[in-house]
Parts: C-alpha cells; structure tokens; sequence
C-alpha cells in the first residue's frame, strides 16, 4: 500500500472522527454523513484512488478504506443515537402535553332552576308522605274562584284578573287550588298532596310579577288538623329548602279560603335579617297559608264537622329567588343560556 493513500486514510479517519464527535444537531450530522461517505464524498474520493495502484497495494488499501468507511458509519450512528437522547430529553423542557387540557369542552346541559327547586319540594314533601296532585290549566269559574269563597265581585277577582276563553265561564287558573278542590271532590280523607303547576294572572309584567308563573300549593285533610300542625309543616319546610341558618317568622294574614289566615317569611338570607337592599326589612315571604275555611271544605265534598284541614300556596319562582338570590322573575323564563347555566 502506498504510502499516499494510507497517509490519507489516516488523516481522514482522524478528521472524521473529530468531526462527527463534535456535530451538535442531527441535520449537521446528516451533513457529515453525505460528504464522508456519500457518491462525492471525501472516503469515495479516495477510493477512486485506489484504481491507479498497483495490484498488490490495491487490496490492503481496498480493505483498510472499507474498514474506516466502517468505522465513520458506526461514529456516526452512535452519535446519532446520542443526539437523538439529548433531544428526547430536551423536548421534556419545551413540549410537554397537559394531560389535563380539555380542548374543546362539551357543555352538558342540566335541569332549569325552577324544575331543580320542584324537584327539591317535592322530595321534601315526599318525605312527609304526600302525594303530588295535577289538574287542568283551564278552568271553570266555580273550581277557580267560587269553591274557594270568590264570588264574582270579591277584590281578590282584582287582584287575580285573568285570561279568560271566549267560550264559556273558561279561564287559565289563577292558582293550583282549583286542583285541591278537584282532589277533595274526588278523594275521602285522609288528604295529603301538593299541587305544583304554571298558573296565569293578567299582570302587568314587572321584576316580580309575570303573566305566567308556577305555583305549589298543599292540603292536609284529616281528623284533628290543627294551626300547629300546619306551623310545624312550614317549619320543617323552610328548614329543608333553605337550611339551618335562615330563620323562620309566621304572622297573620288574610285569605278568603282559609280561616285563620297566615304569612310566612324567612330571614334574608343576604343580610341575615337586618334589612338590606334587595330585602328591605330582612324578611322574605315565601308562602301564605291557613285552616282551610269549613265552606271550602263543604265544596269540595268534605264535613267540616268531622274533618279539618289546612293549605298552603307558594310561588316556585319566588321560592327559587329567594334560595339563588335571584333579582328578578323573569330570568326564570327567558331562557337565556348565560343566566341558566349558573345553578
Ligand atoms: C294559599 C294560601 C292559603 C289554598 C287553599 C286551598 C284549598 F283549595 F284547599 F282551599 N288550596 N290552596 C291556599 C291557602 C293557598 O296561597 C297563597
């Protein structure tokens, strides 16, 4: 072997080998690769010597280049490999991957306030061992006022001014009682049942007030009904929908159907009782009540002389504002997404 060829052989291997150790990124490695090894890179260069040798020399170059040409590839994967590490490792620092991330997040919709309240009074009572009572939500005259001590020109007609149907005494019930008198005209006592359902009033339309609302109403009828029992009923009541913090008032009142008549309120459950805002006087009304009235009682089918009972009536939305610390009704019924998905 000549001494030319050898000598450079040595130098490249030299040469290479510095250079491949110190190529940083894969890309200068691949570089690397293409002029050491490639179709004009500086081994086959040499190799293209090895022609004009003599025979004898030819075959111990021929064998030495194709040993370095050996060894370059192995630096070269082994350095590759050693890159390929480093950068694993590194893309640790700059990419890693919250697995946490929720890119797109499907927005499950849920209840409406006042079903979740209707549910929640309904569990309530459930546990006092009433039934729930439905009727029609138009109604006669006589269920809607009449059996309940409104005749035709009482106030509370005012005040309960409804939508009439054209044919007939028909309107849209002003409240669920008509449903109470139904179940009384229906069923022997023992009575216990609440009424829950959209009532309709020719209101004009106001924070508080809407042209259609929802009302649940309750009845107990048996022997030996007491104010007490009905004081105790609201009690624990109020207690489950709006927890052991609020307190509990009952006053007077007056309803035509009912005989005593009484209000109840609860603390405000922003101010805690002292009067605020949205409160003014740190109570809030949450139902009316009373002993239903024994001519109510007699309408509906039931002697007043065996059997007394008492009633209630509570507006759903009223209930639900005053448990989320709602402002106003109407938000109830508009439907706008951006209010409902808060409960
Ligand atoms: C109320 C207040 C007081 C009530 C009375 C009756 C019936 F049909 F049994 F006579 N149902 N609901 C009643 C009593 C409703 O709402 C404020």
């Amino acid at each position: 072997m000549t001494q030319g060829v050898a000598g450079e052989l040595e130098r490249l291997r030299a040469s290479a080998r510095e250079r491949i150790e110190s190529a940083t990124d894969q890309k200068a490695l691949e570089g690397l690769r293409v002029s050491l090894l490639g179709k004009k890179g500086e081994l086959t260069t040499i190799l293209r010597q090895l022609g004009g040798l003599p025979a004898a020399d030819r075959a111990a170059a021929g064998a030495e280049a194709n040993q370095l040409k050996d060894e370059i590839f192995q630096w070269i994967t082994d350095r590759m490999g050693g890159l390929e590490a480093k950068r694993h490792t590194a893309l640790g620092d700059t990419e890693w991957v919250d697995l946490t991330f929720v890119p797109n997040p499907v927005r499950r919709g849920h209840l409406h306030p006042l079903t979740l309240i209707l549910r929640e009074v309904k569990a309530i009572f459930s546990r006092l061992g009433y039934e729930v009572a439905l009727g029609p939500q138009v109604e006669d005259e006589f269920h809607n006022f009449e059996a309940l001590n409104i005749p035709q020109d009482h106030p509370a007609r005012d005040t309960m001014d409804s939508f009439y149907v054209e044919a007939d005494d028909l309107l849209l019930r002003t409240h669920t009682s008509p449903v109470q008198i139904r179940f009384m005209q229906s069923h022997k006592p023992p009575i216990r049942i609440i009424a829950p359902g959209a009532v309709y009033r020719r209101d004009a339309t106001d924070p508080s007030h809407g042209s259609q609302f929802y009302q649940v109403e309750g009845l107990v009828v048996d022997h030996d009904i007491r104010l007490s029992d009905l004081k105790g009923t609201i009690e624990y009541f109020a207690r489950s929908l709006f927890g052991p913090e609020r307190r509990i008032r009952i006053v007077g009142d007056h309803f035509p159907f009912t005989e005593p008549s009484i209000g109840a309120a609860v603390s405000c459950g922003i101010c805690g009782g002292i009067g605020c805002r949205s409160c003014k006087g740190g109570w809030l009304e949450i139902l009316g009540a009373g002993m239903v009235h024994p001519q109510v009682l007699r309408n509906g089918g039931i002697d007043p002389e065996r059997y007394s009972g008492f009633a209630f009536g509570a507006g759903l939305d009223r209930l639900a504002m005053l448990k989320y610390n709602v402002t106003d009704l109407r938000l109830f019924l508009e439907n706008d997404v951006r209010f409902l998905r808060q409960f």
